[in-house]
């Protein structure tokens, strides 16, 4: 049931509900923190996890969210291109002001205040995608239409595979 979701994770049921997707999201009782571990808790793709990932223009101080596969990692200057200004990872703590939730649990929704969306065009390729949910312990399956729907995001260029380090 709804009401036995962690408070975090609640918030992003709720978004959610709001935009038509109701009862989406689970809580598993292993850790989803990194997209690795996200994927092996589900038993799904590395490349279907949604990485929600905060930047920090440089200029505007705009804090933009970049989704983009669990594989991949954003090519900053990609995305400086794309959003026009430099741009650096976000603190934890500024993830946690803009978005309202702790690295590890940032949902592609529900943000404390709206912040523009970046979504890699890559994401869309995939058949299914499972996003944060709120909390380290917290997802939820969608369509990539529906989190291009969802989220309002751009879709851009901005992921490239992550070597291994
Ligand atoms: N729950 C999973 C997906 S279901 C999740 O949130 N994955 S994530 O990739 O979106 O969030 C973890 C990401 O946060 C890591 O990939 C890493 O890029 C980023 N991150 C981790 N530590 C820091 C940090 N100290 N500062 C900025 N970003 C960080």
């Amino acid at each position: 049931m709804a009401s036995e979701l962690s408070a975090s994770a609640q918030r992003v049921q709720e978004a959610l509900a709001d935009r038509g997707l109701p009862g989406r999201v689970v809580e598993l009782s292993q850790t989803t923190r990194t997209a690795v571990e996200a994927a092996r808790a589900i038993g799904c793709d590395v490349a279907q996890i949604v990485k929600s990932l905060v930047f920090c223009g440089a200029w505007s101080g705009q804090a933009y969210l970049v989704l983009v596969r669990g594989v991949d990692r954003v090519d900053e200057s990609r995305l400086a291109e794309v959003v026009g200004e430099q741009v650096t990872r976000a603190s934890p703590e500024v993830v946690r002001a803009r978005t309202g939730y702790a690295i590890g649990g940032v949902p592609p929704v529900g943000h404390r205040e709206p912040l523009p969306i970046l979504i890699d065009a890559a994401l869309l390729e995939m058949p299914e995608l499972w996003a944060a949910a709120g909390t380290p312990h917290a997802v939820f399956r969608l369509l990539p239409g529906e989190l291009a729907r969802i989220t309002g995001g751009r879709v851009v260029e901005v992921g490239v595979v992550q070597r291994p380090s």
